[in-house]
This record gives C-alpha cells, sequence and structure tokens, in this order.
C-alpha cells in the first residue's frame, strides 16, 4: 500500500474501540440511566495494532472526527475532549481531523509538554 498511498486515515475506533452494553436485540443500554443512549455510555476499549501496524508498513495515519461535546465522548474520558485526544497522541498518532481544532492544538501542547518539547 505504502507504494500508491502516504497514509492511511481510518474512523478512530478501529483504533480505540468504544465499549458498551447491549441487551439481547443488539441495542446499546443506557448504562448511566440519563434516558439518552450515546458515547457517555460506551467505554473506551483496549487499543488496536493500527497505529503500530500502519508505521510498519510505511504509513501515515490519521483518524477522524474528533468533538467536544460530552455525549460524544467516552465516559472515561470524564467529559474532557483532552483526554481523548491525549490518548491518541500516546498511541503515535499522526494528525487528528477534527470540527474544534483550538482544543485538538491545546492537546497536543499538553502532549509535547509532557514529552518535555
Ligand atoms: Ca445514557
Amino acid at each position: 500500500m505504502a507504494t500508491y498511498a502516504d497514509g492511511v486515515g481510518p474512523w478512530k475506533p478501529y483504533i480505540v474501540p468504544m465499549v458498551g452494553q447491549f441487551d439481547a436485540q443488539g441495542r446499546m443500554l443506557d448504562v448511566n440511566k440519563d434516558g439518552k443512549v450515546n458515547g457517555m455510555d460506551a467505554s473506551s476499549g483496549t487499543p488496536t495494532t493500527l497505529i503500530a501496524d500502519a508505521h510498519k508498513a510505511g504509513l501515515a495515519i490519521h483518524t477522524w472526527t474528533f468533538r467536544n461535546e460530552a455525549r460524544r465522548l467516552a465516559y472515561d474520558y470524564q467529559g474532557n475532549p483532552v483526554n481523548e485526544y491525549l490518548q491518541f497522541y500516546r498511541l503515535g498518532i499522526d494528525g487528528v481531523f477534527s470540527d474544534f481544532p483550538d482544543t485538538a492544538v491545546a492537546a497536543r501542547q499538553a502532549y509535547l509538554k509532557e514529552l518535555g518539547r
């Protein structure tokens, strides 16, 4: 693939799965009992090897789409979108698509500060 492409851009659950609970009919459960079924009813799962696999194949990897709303975040990000970005940056993602680039940049700066850069 690296002979014709510079990178890949998978949907972020292919990198960090969202793990929910489901009823017998396969419907996701309202775990936090707020009357809505959304990201806050799921947790982030064990990261896949997709970032490492892409890098091993000589490909950059970008993922999408990051948003700020708590309902779009797994509950373990504690309603703070920076926590989600930090997980992906720490995993080695090369780029992100975000509807809130100011948050993406602030999280990137926090990550670089962690690295002492
Ligand atoms: Ca809910």
